[in-house]
């Protein structure tokens, strides 16, 4: 089979992009050092987190000038993320350190007064104006497709800027700003988008460069004017645990009780991957997997929950986040291991994102016992330090406590529209951990701040009374979290139906909304979600089943 050489810039997962490439029928020669960049015919280089981190990493180790060398050679080149912001001059997220220069132009970082920074979810790619069928495909690239991004600095687009250069330029829009999406001029290619991300649309690029079809006539057939801009992000959730005969399985709590009646079975709603599968089939834009069994008893290496990461990202070509034990721990050989080196394992199986839950709201605690001051140590800085903030999720678990008036907390609390039975018509957000086990002397507003501070890159926000219930979105928990960070956040807990979905996007400003248990139940399917947000208007996503 083919061969495409891949760098093995160990930042991310690079997994998905291997399973990826592999779907397509090529095989990867991983490029350990300099050298092994001359034999390479066709170089891949992926990367994220930070610019100035990987640029250094980069020329630390050598690699600057064999990639600038295989370039210059006219041999096809691929940059993906924050492999295609190395070829511009530089980033203002590291100013002094300079980038390849190979395009003209410097990313600034998205100004976050009106929306949320980083920009994460599907996006468009467009090679001209949205609503005018194309006549040539850009690398297989489609105006009614959409593609995953995940960055806060972003190459401003100019009309011709680069276009006079003989560049062609896919662009898409985040708020008021048109940016970069993917860039391209004779042997080279950029996607800004991460193309092993974006379902088969997401394919279909990669596979245009992997044959070199820079340019392809085609019919638009599913021309569709989706619009610019970012879609509604539509998550699946599937909480994973053991059950009593020690198999993982997906389970769902109603307020975290995931046992059937009483002292009853662990419920039992089916296997991870065949689960997290169909609902990628159905357009689930992520899959997030929250393991909610610690293992005490198997080596760290032999975690089920890798396994299930290393077979679902084989055919699932969707961001997936895994949540549950991301914490400094002790190995059963005593061996200690940090949480980024947890982490770690967890990102070379397939994860995209980890989400921290109970330790990030010990390291909240420590940061305001310090005044605010950061120790540097925390998983959610070390990991973001590592992986880029984009990779690090901070998963709430808030209980409601309502109180008579603001006056008889310290907690920063709301005036409900939902008051206690006893008519206190104010209510703060408890902080939980241990699943919600352990209510803390801290609330959501003092966590969400704080962890933004560490560098968590969003929030995963659920809600403990509403969770399983059926009952829709806490609106006002989210309202308040939202007017409190500038980071993303996920809704999560409540979503029974379609409609629930269309309420937490109409009344609140959510970046993102995630379902759980009325999809296990086969209640509705994500489809079902999506289908009924475009007839109301909203921009998402549809899934696409062919490259
Ligand atoms: O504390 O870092 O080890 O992480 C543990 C993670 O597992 C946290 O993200 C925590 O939210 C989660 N977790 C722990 N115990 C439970 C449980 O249910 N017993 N799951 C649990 C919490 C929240 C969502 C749920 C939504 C949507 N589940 O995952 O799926 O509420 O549900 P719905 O749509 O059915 O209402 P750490």
């Amino acid at each position: 089979m083919p061969t495409v050489h891949l760098l093995d810039y160990v930042a991310g997962n690079v997994r998905s992009l291997a399973n990826a490439i592999e779907k397509l029928g090529y095989t990867i020669a991983w490029i350990k050092e300099p050298e092994d960049i001359e034999s390479a015919e066709s170089l891949i280089l992926p990367g994220v987190g930070h610019f100035g981190h990987c640029l250094t990493q980069f020329s630390q180790s050598g690699y600057l000038e064999p990639i600038r060398k295989h370039i210059d050679s006219g041999k096809p080149f691929l940059g993906i993320c924050v492999g295609l912001q190395a070829l511009f001059e530089g980033s203002a997220e590291n100013p002094d350190v300079p980038g390849l220069g190979i395009i003209p132009g410097k990313l600034v970082r998205f100004d976050d007064n009106e929306k949320s920074v980083p920009h994460i979810g599907w996006n468009s790619a467009a090679t001209n104006k949205i609503g005018s069928p194309q006549a040539e495909s850009f690398y297989g690239l489609r105006n009614s497709s959409k593609y995953y991004y995940v960055h806060s600095y972003a190459v401003p687009y100019e009309e011709g800027l680069f276009e006079r250069h003989g560049w062609t330029v896919a662009t898409a829009k985040y708020g008021g700003e048109q940016f970069v999406g993917a860039i391209g001029r004779e042997n080279v290619f950029a996607t800004q988008f991460h193309p092993e991300k974006s379902g088969l649309a997401g394919l279909r690029a990669l596979k245009a460069f992997l044959e070199s079809k820079r340019r392809e006539t085609w019919e638009e057939t599913l021309w569709y004017d989706v619009g610019q801009g970012l879609t509604r992000r539509v998550i699946a959730c599937l909480d994973v645990r053991t059950n009593d005969q020690g198999d993982l399985v997906v389970t769902k709590g109603d307020q975290y009780d995931v046992r059937e009646k009483g002292e009853g079975q662990v419920r039992n709603l089916g296997k991870p991957v065949d689960m997290a599968r169909k609902y990628y089939e159905e357009g689930s834009d992520e899959i997030t997997f929250l393991n909610i069994t610690s293992f005490r008893n198997c080596p760290l290496a032999d975690l089920p929950m890798l396994e299930i990461l290393r077979q679902t990202s084989e055919n699932v070509f969707v961001p997936l986040t895994i949540g549950g034990g991301i914490r400094d721990t002790v190995d059963t050989d005593g061996t200690k291991v940090s949480a980024l080196e947890v982490a770690t394992l967890y990102f070379k199986s397939g994860a995209d994102k980890v989400s921290i839950g109970s330790d990030a709201v010990t390291a909240a605690e420590e940061y305001i016992l310090r005044g605010k001051r950061l120790s540097g140590e925390t998983a959610i800085e070390t990991i973001s330090a590592a992986y880029g903030n984009q990779a690090v999720v901070v998963s709430v678990d808030p209980k409601r406590v309502h109180v008579k008036s603001p006056e008889v907390t310290k907690h920063h609390t709301i005036k409900t529209a939902h008051p206690s039975p006893s008519g206190e018509e104010y209510c703060w957000y408890q902080c939980t951990i241990k699943g919600g086990r352990e209510g803390r002397d801290m609330d959501v507003h003092q966590l969400v701040t704080a962890v933004e501070a560490m560098g968590a890159g969003e929030i995963l926000l659920n809600c403990i009374d509403k969770d399983g219930s059926n009952s829709g979105f806490d609106l006002e928990l989210i309202n308040d979290v939202k007017k409190s960070i500038k980071i993303p956040v996920i809704s999560s807990s409540g979503a029974g139906n379609p409609a629930h979905f269309e309420d937490v996007f109409q009344q609140t400003p959510t970046d993102a909304a995630l379902g759980a248990g009325m999809f296990h139940r086969g209640e509705y399917t994500v489809k079902d979600v999506k289908d009924y947000l475009a007839e109301k208007g909203f921009l998402v996503r549809q899934f696409e089943d062919k490259i």
